[in-house]
């Protein structure tokens, strides 16, 4: 089954991202609390020796973040947000072939970043805090917006919802809304329902059986699930023993159309991917 309804061209700054494949992208968190590898990528040669390795391994972008989206994770200042990313982005633009994603709802930092090379905005915040639209309106890159309600250290306070997955896409749309009006056109935006962000499990479960629905906004879709609590707590499983699960999952939302699955580990699931893609190219 085909979902594209849109070309499969998205320039990312100085790289082009094929959106007519599946990507993967590698996570590399430059925190040092983030919830399943905190503090490891702390230093710009084990970070970049850590992109250099998921790049190796099939990856053809790499998410960088300094700030933890964790559950009650510490909120960090935009001057040290930008201290952890920017040495990070600035190594792996000059030694490596990659895209470069950076997570962050930071003004200074989407600017700074864009500045050293990165080629794709991921907010988990969808570009709503104060000053964000402009900044990533001005770098001219494309930008992944993701739902939340609230804020990470709030979000999982008995979030509620009427029917998630049409308040999902409602609020994409409204977010795409908010783009447009600043000049982010429809073309440079890439949509992430924000598994595990303000849904308890059973909300996650439905939202990602009836992902198909957030085709109808007409843009790509990356997923989230790696390592996730969503894993967790339909398997039982602790953070160090969700592979499996998150493996199931990658293979059922590129089979239901996503475009990009942001994973920590990146050589089980490009697998994953050429499996699939050798049966869909079969006649
Ligand atoms: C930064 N981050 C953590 N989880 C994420 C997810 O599911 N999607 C996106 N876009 N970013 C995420």
């Amino acid at each position: 089954m085909t979902f594209e309804q849109y070309p499969t061209r998205l320039p990312c700054g100085s790289r082009v991202l094929d959106l007519a494949h599946t990507h993967v992208m590698g996570i590399l968190n430059a925190t040092p609390d983030s919830f399943s590898d905190g503090g490891r990528y702390t230093h710009v040669d084990d970070a970049l020796r850590h992109a250099a390795a998921m790049v190796a391994a099939g990856a053809t972008l790499i998410d960088v973040g300094g700030e933890s989206t964790r559950p009650g994770a510490r909120v960090v200042s935009p001057l040290e947000e930008l201290e952890r990313v920017a040495p990070v982005v600035e190594a792996i633009n000059r030694e490596l072939d990659v895209i470069i994603s950076v997570d962050t709802s930071t003004p200074a930092v989407i600017r700074e970043t864009a500045r050293l090379g990165a080629g794709l905005i991921n907010d988990v915040r969808s570009l709503r805090r104060d000053g964000a639209l402009d900044a990533a309106a001005d770098t001219g890159l494309p930008v992944c917006l993701m739902h939340m309600l609230g804020e990470p250290g709030d979000m999982q306070d008995d979030p509620r919802y009427g029917n998630v997955v049409a308040e999902v896409a409602s609020f994409l749309e409204g977010r795409m809304a908010a783009c447009a009006a600043v000049g982010i056109g429809s073309e440079r935006i890439i949509l992430d329902p924000g598994f595990g962000f303000a849904k308890t499990l059973e909300h996650n479960l439905s939202l990602f059986k009836h992902m198909e629905a957030l085709h109808d906004l007409g843009r790509p879709l990356l997923v989230g699930v790696s390592r996730k609590s969503m894993i967790g707590l339909a398997l039982k499983r602790p953070v160090g023993e969700r592979l499996h699960g998150g493996l199931a999952l990658a293979a059922l939302a590129m089979v239901k159309g996503a475009k990009i699955l942001r994973v920590h580990d990146v050589a089980e699931t490009v697998d994953v991917v050429r499996m699939i893609a050798a049966v869909n190219a079969a006649e």
